[in-house]
């Protein structure tokens, strides 16, 4: 069993993350393209993502022994046990690799599939956001909640476009262009740090889909302790694993679904 009090366990999630999140950022004016590779059209890994998971592997194995890992650069086996670490050493890769940002590391704890913590944190902003269950999400220790914006009408949305487009994806894409003079689109190419966004209220809404549970586990889980909303694009639940994931302030999420993402 876990043997630390859960805000205890978060603030060495924390450091665990800012220590990772400040590799990938010494790292990332050195990166030369030699060592980029493709792990598909336009999605890249490179020695950082899997030296920076290694490093979260080491650390967080420290923590909590008992716990297996979820990651996204499968540096260890995913075996199911009663807690479990997903983790994303390096979201917003394609960013990273072209000395773009934001980039961010992200941890969540999985106890049983119900997230227990999440922690995501950007380098270059020096932003650390983070929540445990039943209380308020925070960015940099503060407090944060959701947008009151409750309709498209002037909204500020975020969304990413799936490296494999699907016919479904391509018609939520074009719903998106017919509400281009309503609202204010945004592809920023971190998917766990766009959802922090809609956490603190700096963007109303985000989606996405073929994304993967590493990329919103950890965010989806401080949005929602922020105050806000996560569904699959059926109006669902399962937005961790089922690889789609609408992410708002829970105030324009219907009208988002019925406009964007459900329109025929
Ligand atoms: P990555 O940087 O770790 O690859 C950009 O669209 C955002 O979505 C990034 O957070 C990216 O994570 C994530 N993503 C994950 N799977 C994706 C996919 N199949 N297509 C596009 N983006 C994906
Ligand atoms: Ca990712």
């Amino acid at each position: 069993m876990m043997n630390y009090p859960i805000h205890s366990l978060c603030d060495e999630v924390c450091r665990i993350a800012i220590t990772t999140g400040k590799y990938l950022k010494e790292q990332q004016q050195k990166i030369d393209t030699s060592s980029i590779e493709m792990k598909g059209a336009r999605n890249y890994v490179t020695y950082v993502d899997k030296e920076a998971e290694r490093q979260l592997v080491t650390a967080l194995s420290q923590l909590l022994p008992e716990a297996g890992f979820l990651t996204e650069e499968a540096t260890v086996e995913f075996v199911e046990k009663q807690y479990v670490w997903i983790i994303d050493p390096l979201d917003g890769t394609t960013n990273y690799v072209h000395k773009d940002t934001p980039y961010s590391v992200s941890i969540a704890l999985m106890k049983e599939r119900k997230i227990l913590l999440g922690v995501v944190f950007d380098p270059v902003a020096d932003e650390l956001y983070y929540a445990v269950e039943n209380e308020n999400a925070r960015l940099n220790q503060k407090p944060i909640k959701v947008s009151e914006k409750n309709m498209l009408q002037n909204g500020y949305i975020g969304f990413g476009i799936p490296y494999n487009l699907t016919a479904e994806g391509e018609k939520i894409l074009q719903n998106a262009l017919h509400q281009f003079k309503k609202c204010s689109f945004r592809i920023k190419g971190s998917a766990a740090i766009e959802i922090c966004y809609v956490a603190c209220g700096r963007s109303d809404a985000y989606f996405h889909s073929a994304l993967s549970p590493w990329d919103v586990a950890a965010a989806s889980f401080i949005l929602k302790c922020a105050g806000g909303r996560c569904t699959d694009f059926s109006d669902g639940d399962n937005y961790i694993f089922g690889k789609e994931i609408v992410a708002s302030n829970g105030y324009l999420h219907q009208e988002l679904m019925n406009e964007i993402i459900r329109k025929q």
